[in-house]
């Protein structure tokens, strides 16, 4: 059943994860006990009923104790109606004092397509200017900017199944076992049934997703351009061009090769033989898809990127036909959906072009608004200057958490704070940009909004609630509506449903369809309520019999119909003398973006709990760092301190940090305060992936680690904290010493009339306290000169359980061992657990790993770090 389908005392809610691009099926079941449990959707298309660590867990983080529940205005409880009129009379006066130009909003791709939708059309349509923009800019502007200079549209010509049928996978810049998990355990399966596929990984650091690599290419940061013109060039000297695909469908070619031929292979920094490898490989095997992400897009030359990418596949024809094409994965779970209705500040609605006055007269007849945008608004980073300028007076943030994810945070932190006006709709006040806000909307989260999110291969799903609204929560549809309302638009914003959003969505799409463009879905402008309800995973254009593949007989969106080939040339990152360094940022298997919802869950926190520093060896060396201590990561931007990781994963010269961390989890973890502003010409997106910096070791006079059952906040130089199951645990660090450990202690963790044990570690020169009260441990410290080896997952438990001051000793006992850092996410297994087991098992392979102890045999995610344990322990290698 699709729906919400009542069963004596079951109920069956089929919806669709919230975290990434490739948009997992999920299928929540409810007891009238009210037991709940998720599964995949075995008959959803995107994945089968696989699930990875982070949909697997999303039941966890549901729960409501951090939730904003009624709307706040400047920091106190207010009503619905004072808190929409504050809002509508800001925007309003704003407007009327200042100007259309001088109101921003600053949205998300984790809305639905009905929250944006109405979103796009009350500032293009109502308010009259281009300036709202999304986080998209920072994740897929590249992406739509290449696709446009290409294809004449924003249009992904594949689908998953290609990544199945081909013989050779390309991924470029996407770390896809941790960040699409699901659609690489898909090409693991495909692998596995055909060994003869080739998977080649184009990455500069080695990542979980080289486990299946038959080629790793570690290039340097911002040369994918130099490698894929070399390939082009390669593609023409060797007689490999498509003429008859190219002489009907393409033009551009022969500007493009000559931009390709002047390019230098060198510029890579990889071997000659490791390029002829890879141009052997791609050249001499018809079926390729070239997946890319972040590492494409996230660059000064991200759109170059793209479009060298699809250069080659252009000119060999190989797009639009099983198993072949360039293809993108896409990040957010609605990241589609918000290109589809004109998210972005340079585009307009449905696919149709800003730029054109026929296009927006049309979209101003079909909304029937007094004024049309009249151009593209503001990109996400000259938005944000503007609102530092003062230029941008009253700024409406929605599913976004920009004074953390944005480039120069800092400056982005306090603009926000100093703007005259400023609306957050979150789920959560706990973020860093919720807390600047002058009025907090608490929107509907995950489990509770209905709507439609498209996914990576344009394939639209339902998100369907199963939870009750939690307090005055409302959806952000419904939010933004009246805000329209009250801004004196009530003619326009009646949509009393989302399925009313979808109708008007759909129907717009016509008049997209009548210009001959690709974003159609009109067959569905008449859904009804129970249809729209009951909706199958579909894809778009509709009413196309085989959409799955666009392109493979031409039929671009040009006005010559032909597909162009673009002139590239390399152009690497900046690296100033003073800042020598190239920072690479992204993410981690379990967590997800600013960690208000993957944060929750102590399972998912337990894999990654701070955020590190990858520095090759030679690096770490030079700049006297060792092991677990903490590094200062600077440039003129800002600054960042982080635990060190040192490893040759990453190339000398690089390192890479994560970008999930924020104020809310860590003193000074925000990466992006360390990343300037630098934007791809053309597509406005900021060079997430290459900052220069220099680095230093943090002098540190002490570090410590301590658990609580509450959510403390220590007073030094480094923490982090993370959730734990019985409360919350945190590394620190400090350049100063407290005058006194127990006063210190009983700060940080509040409880001062709690008995406490204190043991002073004069071998160690270390100081350990404990907090019990009625024989339960509520607080436990640790201090000492160099990073402390302790059982933490043991001790993260304990907050709440009987104990003694035995705990202090950090280490359950000789009958409890301990089964370290969290590997297998699924089943929760243990770095240790794992490496005794294949010691005292003799295990020699990831699936005797499974059969022992269930570790990698639900997502699979953990595979690739199962493999590198059986490495570490020389098993492996012994058994192959
Ligand atoms: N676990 C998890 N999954 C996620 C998310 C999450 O927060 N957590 N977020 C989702 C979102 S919104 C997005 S956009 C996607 C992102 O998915 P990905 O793009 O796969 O993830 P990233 O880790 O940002 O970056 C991918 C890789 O690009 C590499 N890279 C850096 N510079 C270069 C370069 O110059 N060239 C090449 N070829 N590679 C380079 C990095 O080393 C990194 O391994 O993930 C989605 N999925
Ligand atoms: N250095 C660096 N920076 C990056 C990146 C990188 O790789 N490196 N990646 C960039 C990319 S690709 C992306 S996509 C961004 C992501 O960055 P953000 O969009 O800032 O990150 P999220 O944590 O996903 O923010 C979503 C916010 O919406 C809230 N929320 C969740 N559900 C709802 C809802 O239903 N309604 C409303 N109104 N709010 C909700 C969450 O609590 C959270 O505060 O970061 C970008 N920044
Ligand atoms: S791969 Fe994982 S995070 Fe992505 S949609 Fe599927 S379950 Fe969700
Ligand atoms: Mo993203």
């Amino acid at each position: 059943m699709d729906g919400s389908a009542p069963f004596s005392s079951v109920k069956t809610t089929r919806s669709t994860c919230p975290y990434c691009g490739v948009g997992c099926g999920v299928k929540i079941t409810q007891g009238a006990d009210g037991t709940r449990s998720l599964q995949g959707d075995p008959d959803h298309p995107a994945n089968k009923g696989r699930l990875c660590s982070k949909g697997s867990a999303l039941l966890e983080t549901i729960g409501l104790e951090d939730r904003l529940l009624h709307p706040v205005v400047d920091g106190h409880r207010a009503d619905w109606d004072s808190a929409i009129a504050r809002a509508a009379s800001a925007f309003s006066s704003t407007i009327a004092q200042h100007g259309p130009e001088s109101v921003a909003f600053y949205v998300s791709g984790q809305m639905l397509t009905e929250d944006y939708y109405v979103a796009n059309k009350l500032m293009k349509g109502f308010i009259g200017t281009g300036n709202i923009d999304t986080n998209s800019r920072l994740c897929m502007a590249s992406t739509v900017a290449g696709h446009r200079r290409a294809f004449g549209t924003d249009t992904v010509p594949g689908c998953y199944e290609d990544l199945e049928l081909a013989d050779l996978v390309v991924l470029v810049g996407s770390n896809l076992a941790w960040c699409h998990p699901v659609l690489y355990q898909r090409i693991v399966a495909a692998k596995a049934e055909r060994p003869e596929m080739r998977v080649v990984n184009i990455d500069p650091r080695r990542t979980a997703t080289c486990d299946i690599a038959d080629l790793h290419l570690p290039l340097k940061s911002g040369s994918d351009v130099a490698l894929f013109n070399t390939l082009l060039a390669e593609i023409s000297r060797r007689g490999a061009c498509n003429w008859r695909y190219i002489n009907d469908h393409v033009s551009g070619f022969m500007s493009a090769l000559g931009a390709a031929r002047a390019s230098d292979p060198d510029a890579t920094g990889l071997s000659r033989d490791d390029i002829n490898a890879f141009c052997d490989m791609w050249i001499g095997t018809e079926k390729v898809v070239t997946v890319f992400s972040q590492g494409v897009n996230q660059s000064s030359n991200g759109t170059d990127k793209v479009n060298a990418i699809i250069n080659c596949h252009l000119a060999t024809g190989r797009i639009g036909r099983p198993g072949m094409g360039p293809f993108s994965v896409t990040g957010q779970p609605n990241a589609m959906g918000g290109r589809e209705v004109g998210g972005l500040a340079n585009m307009l609605a449905n696919h149709l072009d800003i730029d054109d006055q026929t296009h927006r007269d049309a979209v101003k007849k079909f909304w029937n608004s007094p004024r049309i945008a009249q151009g593209p608004g503001r990109k996400a980073v000259d938005l944000f200057q503007a609102v530092a300028d003062g230029k941008i007076k009253a700024l409406w943030i929605i599913g976004t958490n920009p004074a953390v994810s944005m480039p120069d945070a800092d400056l982005v932190r306090d603009a926000i704070e100093l703007c005259d006006f400023v609306a957050v709709s979150d789920v959560t006040a706990r973020t860093d940009t919720a807390r600047l806000a002058d009025v907090l909307f608490p929107a509907l989260g995950w489990g509770e909004k209905d709507g439609t999110v498209t996914n990576s291969e344009r394939r639209i799903s339902r998100q369907r609630p199963f939870l009750p609204a939690p307090g005055e929560a409302r959806a952000d549809w419904r939010i933004i509506c009246d805000v329209a309302c009250a801004m004196g638009w009530s003619d326009a914003f009646t949509h009393a449903k989302p399925a009313d959003v979808f109708r008007e969505h759909a129907q717009l799409s016509r008049v997209t369809a009548s210009f001959g463009l690709d974003f159609d879905i009109s067959a569905l402008s008449e859904i009804g309520d129970t249809d729209y309800e009951t909706l199958h995973p579909f894809r778009w254009p509709v009413g196309n019999v085989d959409n799955a593949r666009l392109f493979g007989d031409g039929g671009f969106y040009t006005p010559d119909r032909r597909a162009r080939m673009i002139p590239v040339r390399h152009s690497g990152p900046a690296k100033p003398d003073a800042y020598p360094l190239v920072l690479n940022t992204g993410r981690v298997r379990d967590h997800w973006h600013t960690l208000t919802r993957t944060g929750k869950s102590a399972r998912l926190s337990k894999h990654i709990a701070e955020p590190y520093l990858e520095i090759h060896p030679d690096d770490a060396r030079q700049h006297g760092l060792k092991p677990a201590d903490i590094a200062a990561v600077q440039n003129p931007t800002g600054r960042a301190l982080l635990r060190v990781l040192v490893t040759d994963r990453v190339r000398p010269g690089e390192m890479f940090a994560p970008m999930h961390w924020t104020g809310e989890f860590t003193s000074e973890g925000r990466i992006d305060a360390v990343v300037p502003s630098r934007v791809d010409p053309v597509s406005g997106q900021p060079e997430s992936k290459a900052a220069p910096v220099k680095v230093s070791r943090f002098d540190t006079k002490w570090f410590g680690f301590a658990v609580a059952s509450n959510r403390f906040q220590p007073d030094c130089a480094y923490w982090a904290r993370s959730k734990t199951q019985s409360g919350w645990q945190c590394e620190m660090a400090g350049d100063t010493f407290p005058e006194d450990w127990t006063d210190w202690a009983q700060d940080c963790f509040g409880l001062d009339e709690v008995p406490r044990v204190v043991v002073e570690d004069a071998r160690r020169s270390g100081t350990r306290i404990a907090f019990l009260c009625d024989g339960k441990l509520l607080a436990a410290l640790f201090i000492g000169p160099q990073p402390i080896a302790l059982a933490r997952n043991y001790l993260g438990a304990l907050p709440g359980l009987d104990a003694s001051a035995d705990v202090l000793s950090g280490w359950p006992g000789a009958d409890r061992p301990d089964p370290g850092p969290t590997v297998c996410a699924c089943f929760d297994v243990g770095a240790n657990t794992i490496l005794a087991a294949i010691d005292e098992k003799r295990l020699v392979s990831v699936d005797a790993i499974g059969d022992a102890l269930r570790a990698g045999t639900n997502c699979g995610s953990c595979r690739p770090e199962l493999r590198r344990l059986l490495e570490q322990s020389q098993r492996l290698e012994a058994a192959e």
